[in-house]
């Protein structure tokens, strides 16, 4: 073993020469040019379409396997995450859109490793199923970032960090505001527009809500049923259920979308959203600030969708060699009446 040495150092050094001397080489050319032009800085555009950016070679690729375009949520992520990258000359975005289905989402995944991308992010639809894809990365040394949902618990080992928010919050978040809002003892029947099934915004978002209510006999889960987080599918559920039964007093859906289709659905069935049944979503998007402003929804627990920029940072932290908090989380709010109103003018998505 040790013999072997000297030679690996030899071929390491001869290695570094002949890099050393290929880059004294550029160096040399491009101090020699810009003297011998005379105007190298007056005409940047001259020298950009004859001499390779110095960055060219450096840019990171990442690829990100979204999930789809099922809510204004997910639009602003894919804004954010398109915008902070397309910005930055250093990065080059791969994206693909799964359109909701995890199987895609495990094809752009192996993709992604075939083409070598320096960095993988994921916006998992469902929390299961991930193992041997995320393993496959792994060894293939392609860091994985999940981006605002989660993976089944025991598998923080496939990747770097989550980015997102605590969904188990927001739950209870959005059941404080109604036991605030109807009192302890109030004798409330609610409908629950759950998110994706299998989706840990979905899992979590009423975990939170129905373990907040488990202590208060008053507050009943009538009906419980998915909506996929879109608006259609919101409004289809509410729809079908005001047809059996109309003495409801909230809907808490696990975002603002589904919530926004409820308003339809009750509005089509001759009752006042916001009045005789308060609504309460999740998200905070621009359309549900309206609709509270409006006085046909009640509260938003806001989820920041702008992940964009954090997932920059922390993949160049990961480069840098800083250990990454295992769950870098969100700051966020909850918003109703006034303060909904007030915050309007500033809501960008
Ligand atoms: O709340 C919802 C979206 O994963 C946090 O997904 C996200 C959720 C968001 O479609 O609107």
């Amino acid at each position: 073993m040790n013999r072997k040495k000297p030679f690996i150092v030899t071929m390491l050094a001869a290695i570094m020469l002949v890099g050393l001397i290929a880059g004294c080489g550029n160096n040399s050319n491009n101090g020699g040019n810009k003297p011998a032009n005379g105007n190298a800085t007056n005409k940047p555009t001259e020298n950009a379409a004859t001499e390779a950016p110095p960055e060219a070679n450096k840019k990171l690729v990442v690829g990100f396997a979204q999930i789809g375009a099922e809510s204004g949520w997910r639009d602003a992520e894919t804004d954010s995450v398109k915008a902070t990258f397309s910005e930055d000359p250093n990065f080059e975005l791969k994206f693909s859109d799964a359109q909701q289905k995890q199987e895609n989402q495990i094809k752009a995944i192996r993709t992604f490793i075939a083409q070598k991308v320096d960095a993988i992010g994921l916006a998992p639809v469902v929390e299961s199923g991930w193992e041997t894809v995320l393993k496959e990365a792994k060894d293939a040394n392609i860091p994985v970032f999940l981006l605002d949902r989660g993976i089944t618990k025991g598998n923080e080992d496939l990747y770097v960090s989550f980015i997102g928010s605590d969904f188990i919050l927001e739950g209870q978040n959005a059941a404080k505001w109604m036991i605030d809002e109807f009192g302890a003892g109030a004798q409330v029947n609610i409908v629950q527009l759950e998110g994706t099934v299998g989706a840990s915004a979905a899992n979590d978002r009423k975990k939170g809500f129905e373990d907040a209510i488990a202590g208060e006999a008053g507050y009943k889960i009538v009906y419980s049923q998915t909506g996929d987080f879109t608006r259609a599918k919101g409004k289809e559920v509410m729809e079908a259920y005001l047809k059996k039964d109309k003495n409801i007093q909230v809907v808490y859906a696990h975002n603002d979308d589904m919530a926004l289709g409820a308003i339809q659905a009750i509005e089509e069935a001759g009752l006042k959203p916001g009045k005789d049944i308060k609504i309460i979503g999740v998200d905070g998007i621009k359309a549900a600030f309206e609709a509270i402003a409006e006085g046909k929804m009640n509260v938003t627990v806001e989820c920041n969708p702008l992940l964009g920029p954090q997932l920059k940072q922390a993949i160049l932290d990961y480069k840098a060699g800083t250990t990454l908090e295992k769950w870098i989380k969100s700051d966020e709010d909850v918003y109703f009446g006034q303060k909904a109103i007030d915050a309007l003018p500033n809501r960008k998505y």
